[in-house]
């Protein structure tokens, strides 16, 4: 097949999921975060199984500069096959009010969910509009439709997400690019491991009593949506535990 997939964040979760699904289809593989280790394990055993080629970058999509040497060093047959992007890599740190929330929290999460995605995005758009063709997938979250307690920064990233995928939309509609918005809710990933900062009975509470989402119900829908036809494109996709009504109702055993 040839094309590649580009995955912010494809050390765990979402992002790791979205790999091996596009890997098993065949596709090859641009995959980038800051644990090398794991994306090496991860590349090994794609390579392995599905006999693509996986290429990694350690990254941190905070720094533009290395955004931008990354996406620079690609080859020409790399990026001419590069077909879709998945801005997937971001992060809740803490649940606190905006009175008692660390600004450090604050930082990080808006320079990675909401400026890395301009950084990665920004490199990647040109070299769609050459190819004529290309796909964005833009990983928002429930929390960019909703506000929640303490969710302040994090929802308002999230809300910024949707908004750039609204603006995307706009500018690339022209070219023939597909930008995807995808709002999941609760996703049992490491996702709450990182917002508590490592305490894992915090994390794990977050998920009692219900059956939350998986990465590969994720993985699942975004690949289903990168293999519509050319002239379809989902362009907003809400996905929900069955058991979540919305940011705050849960139905709990
Ligand atoms: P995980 O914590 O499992 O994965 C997050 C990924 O983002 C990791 O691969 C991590 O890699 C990467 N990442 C974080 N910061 C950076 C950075 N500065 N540079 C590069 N990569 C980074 O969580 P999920 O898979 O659940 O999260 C994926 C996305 O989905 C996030 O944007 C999250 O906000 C969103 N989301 C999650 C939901 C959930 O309930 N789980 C629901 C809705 C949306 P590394 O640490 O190696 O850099
Ligand atoms: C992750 C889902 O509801 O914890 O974006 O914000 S939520």
């Amino acid at each position: 097949m040839g094309s590649f997939v580009f995955i912010t964040g494809a050390s765990s979760g979402f992002g790791e999921a979205c790999a091996e699904i596009f890997a098993s289809q065949g596709y090859n593989l641009v995959l980038v975060a800051r644990r090398k280790d794991r994306l090496i394990e991860l590349s090994k055993r794609l390579e392995r199984n599905y006999d693509i080629e996986a290429i990694i970058n350690e990254l941190d999509v905070r720094d533009e500069m290395a955004v931008s040497k990354v996406v620079h060093n690609l080859s020409d047959r790399v990026k001419s096959q590069l077909q879709i992007l998945i801005n997937n890599a971001g992060l809740a740190a803490g649940r606190a009010s905006i009175e008692s929330g660390l600004t450090s929290d604050w930082n990080q999460m808006i320079d990675t969910n909401l400026k890395g995605l301009l950084y990665v995005s920004q490199q990647i758009i040109p070299i769609f509009k050459k190819n004529g063709f290309g796909h964005i997938f833009n990983i928002s979250s429930i929390a960019g439709k909703e506000v929640y307690s303490n969710g302040n920064v994090y929802c308002a990233t999230k809300h910024a997400v949707d908004s750039l995928s609204k603006a995307m939309r706009l500018e690339l509609v022209e070219f023939g690019i597909k930008v995807t918005n995808i709002a999941p809710g609760a996703a049992e990933t490491e996702f709450s491991l990182v917002r508590f900062k490592g305490n894992q009975i915090n994390a794990d509470s977050v998920y009692d009593g219900y059956n939350p989402l998986q990465a590969i119900d994720i993985a699942e829908t975004i690949y289903f949506a990168a293999t519509r036809p050319k002239h379809v494109t989902l362009n907003d996709i809400v996905i929900m535990p069955t058991d979540q009504a919305n940011s705050t109702v849960f139905h709990k055993k």
